[in-house]
């Protein structure tokens, strides 16, 4: 399989998320679904007016916005990485869609248990700029003091679960939320990102399997940007698809063009619908492109054409919602110059400012490890203290 073709592979549509109205208006509109996706703009900007969500104007404006600041600040990261100002980045360029369509369906009291890779989930639930930048310089103000790898950030300000860098490791956690949400009683779900080479882990059968079990609220939102590192999807599984596998589990797995935004939003609400409801997971294969490269220690020319890339560019989810945008009059050029201008203030001045704050003490390293600090830490948190003080003589 071409692994830059991956997304108009043959496979089962799937249907069974629409209402029996909507089913019947989708076979008559079935040339704006391409293969087996979900799609709300066809590549060649033609609109499913039956699949449309109604977002305001406003909502519009926030999810493009959103995607710029995303994109922008993505790029600044490597920049700064190559600078020596940042140690480390993990970039999300591409998936934008796949990210900020799906939290946007998600209320502020839901729980977002996310990769490291999507920043566009934290900033389109609002999440303040310098939190995100004090993280990656690892500075003071930084919630994890330095202590995490890059990238594995947590904001529990916006419902964010802090990041674990097994692959998959995630999946277990989410569902344990979402069960527990479920014997609360609680009118909350869980939203739990991963990749296509996630579903390759143990922890994912795991995790779908008690999800399917215990119809808990969690709805799986699988980022299948085509690569884990090196490795392609052709050769992580040899299943047509990877949402079929959710129905092994016993619930609907659906494919929707990730890089369509408004078909992303579009799903998973309707699947937040369905599970705040009592009606359990679902899993969303989200198709999308890792635009850049895995990491900034990641050379992908090493294993990916320069075809693949090209491909990928005219699929580019801005530039798809932008032409939405535009023919639904939202957009025009001086929007777009007002926005760019603003997104670049907003970070250059986060950027300055967190450059400003210096870094953790040493003595911190020893803070919020334990909750009870046991006896031998606090002997070597004394003897670190007594060698500063000593040093400074
Ligand atoms: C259990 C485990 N194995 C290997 C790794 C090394 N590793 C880090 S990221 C990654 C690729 C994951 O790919 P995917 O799930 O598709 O997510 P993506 O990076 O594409 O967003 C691997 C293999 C790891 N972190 N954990
Ligand atoms: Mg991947």
């Amino acid at each position: 399989m071409n692994s830059s073709h991956y997304l108009i592979d043959s496979g089962r549509r799937n249907r069974r998320f629409l209402t029996q109205t909507e089913q019947q208006e989708e076979q008559e509109s079935l040339s704006h679904i391409e293969g087996d996706m979900l799609q709300v703009i066809s590549l060649e900007g033609k609109i499913n007016a039956q699949l449309e969500p109604k977002l305001s104007v406003e909502d519009l404006k926030k999810l493009y916005k959103t995607m710029v600041l995303t994109r922008v600040l993505d790029t600044k990261c490597m920049n700064m990485q190559r600078q020596g100002r940042i140690g480390f980045y993990v970039p999300c360029a591409g998936q934008e869609a796949a990210q900020i369509g799906s939290a946007f369906a998600a209320t502020a009291e839901d729980w977002i248990v996310p990769t490291y890779r999507d920043q566009g989930v934290a900033l389109i639930r609002g999440l303040d700029l310098r939190k995100l930048i004090a993280h990656l310089m690892g500075n003071s103000s930084d919630s994890m003091m330095g202590k995490q790898m890059p990238n594995h950030w947590g904001f529990s300000e916006i419902h964010f679960m802090s990041v674990a860098s097994p692959i998959a490791a995630q999946l277990p956690v989410a569902t344990g939320i979402a069960m527990s949400m479920k014997l609360k009683k609680k009118d909350t779900i869980v939203l739990a990102y991963h990749g296509d080479g996630a579903t390759s882990e143990g922890d994912f059968h795991a995790a779908y399997n008690f999800a399917g079990v215990y119809k808990a609220p969690v709805i799986f939102i699988c980022e299948n940007n085509g690569w884990a590192i090196s490795v392609p999807v052709a050769r992580q599984t040899a299943a047509a698809t990877l949402a079929i596998k959710a129905e092994a589990y016993g619930f609907d797995g659906v494919r929707v063009d990730g890089n369509d935004i408004l078909a992303v939003y579009k799903a998973t609400k309707l699947a937040i619908d369905r599970a705040r409801s009592g009606g359990g997971p679902t899993m969303i294969e989200c198709l999308t492109y890792r635009m850049g490269p895995h990491s900034t220690s990641d050379d992908p020319t090493k294993y990916r054409t320069k075809e693949e890339i090209e491909f990928w560019k005219k699929r580019d989810p801005i530039e798809r919602f932008k032409n939405y945008l535009e023919l639904r009059g939202v957009w025009n050029q001086d929007f777009e110059n007002k926005a760019r201008t603003v997104v670049d203030e907003e970070i250059n001045r986060a950027i300055e400012e967190e450059e400003k704050i210096p870094p953790p003490e040493t003595s911190s390293i020893f803070k919020d490890v334990y909750a009870e600090e046991p006896a031998s830490l606090r002997e070597q948190e004394k003897e670190e203290l007594s060698y500063e003080s000593s040093s400074k003589e």
